[in-house]
């Protein structure tokens, strides 16, 4: 009986240290001291059997109820101190008063919109106002307007995305420069920047895309305003040191009209790298960057200016112009809204 009683108290002693070791809370922690040692709990449970004992066996289980009695309470104490340095060490973690404020990740704008910034911003130096219009448009803005009739095969459904007959998702973003022509009278200098839209869709084109289109119109305007405008413009984008050079084409809205070449930026217009061909220029030291032209007269007529007035105008893709600055060489990636891309454009 009396070794009965010293055993269990010393399991009792054993039982408490493990459970105190496991509590992971000062509440889990005094639940255990009143199941162990509180005034109904295990310890009294024990005590309660000592008047069955031989008076004479009494203070030998008294004094073993006596030291674990300690043992545990010093065990709770110490785990307590424990717990409340811990979570002190937490807290303090979590918020240190002293630091400075984290600042969190704003986001940052799409490389085409970075584009379209930096371009309106040149051409807004230079005097031009920016303009917008609406993204579904009437053929006749898309193309009537732009001499190009009813048979054109520009207007085909198998190149354009028709709402209706007579509406559709616009081909480039020339109709705002007609709507500009409608509702004013030269002298005009605009840049239209937007979403444009067409029937196409493979590696290296995407049915929506991004335009800039540019407008001057007045007196006396001609093909060397174009020139130095744009040479100007393309050095501000790509260095003060990039050539242009402008190869003869055809628009239908413009005559003459001419594809203007930059000198490659990768091969510094050479053609080779270390006696390679440049990959980016494909070996030729010019890369293709916008289309333009002198205003053909036909457009004039469609939107009612008549007498002395000449001008020109000009359009490229976005989406092009910032693979050639950031050096990007995948037109779908723009579209994946992949965060790790976008994170790495600054605001
Ligand atoms: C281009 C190339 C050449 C252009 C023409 C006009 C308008 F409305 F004035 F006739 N707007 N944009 C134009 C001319 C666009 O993009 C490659």
């Amino acid at each position: 009986m009396e070794m009965d009683l010293i055993n269990s108290l010393k399991n009792l002693g054993l039982d408490f240290e493990k459970a105190v070791n496991a509590a992971a809370t000062p509440d889990a922690l005094e639940d255990l001291r009143i199941e162990y040692l509180g005034r109904k709990g295990k310890l009294a449970e024990i005590m309660s059997q000592l008047p069955k004992l031989d008076p004479s066996l009494r203070p030998a289980v008294g004094q073993k109820a006596n030291e674990i009695k300690v043992e545990c309470q010093q065990l709770f104490e110490a785990k307590k101190g424990n717990l409340a340095k811990e979570s002190e060490a937490r807290t303090l973690s979590r918020f240190d008063p002293t630091l400075p404020g984290r600042e969190p990740w704003q986001g940052s704008l799409h490389p085409v919109s970075l584009v379209i910034r930096e371009v309106c911003g040149i051409f807004g130096r230079l005097g031009f106002d920016v303009a917008s219009g609406p993204e579904v448009e009437i053929d006749r803005y898309n193309f009537e307007a732009l001499n190009m009739p009813p048979e054109h095969p520009a207007r085909d459904m198998q190149d354009s995305l028709y709402i209706t007959d007579s509406t559709l998702l616009r081909t480039h973003t020339s109709p705002v420069q007609v709507r500009t022509m409608l509702a004013r009278r030269p002298p005009i200098a605009i840049v239209a920047p937007g979403k444009v839209y067409r029937r196409d869709s493979d590696l290296t084109h995407t049915p929506m895309f991004h335009q800039i289109e540019g407008l001057m119109v007045g007196k006396d305007i001609t093909m060397a305003h174009l020139r130095g405008l744009l040479q100007a413009f393309i050095q501000n984008v790509f260095g003060r040191h990039t050539k242009i050079r402008f190869r003869p084409s055809f628009f239908p809205f413009t005559e003459p009209s001419a594809e203007v070449d930059i000198s490659c930026m990768i091969c510094g217009g050479k053609g080779e790298i270390n006696g390679a061909p440049c990959r980016v220029c494909k070996g030729t030291g010019w890369l293709e960057i916008l289309g333009c032209g002198m205003v053909d007269p036909n457009v004039y007529e469609s939107v009612g200016y008549a007498g002395d007035i000449s001008g020109f105008a000009f359009g490229m893709g976005i989406e092009r112009i910032a693979m050639l600055k950031y050096g990007i060489n995948d037109l779908r990636i723009f579209f994946q809204n992949d965060t790790r891309f976008l994170e790495q454009f600054g605001l």
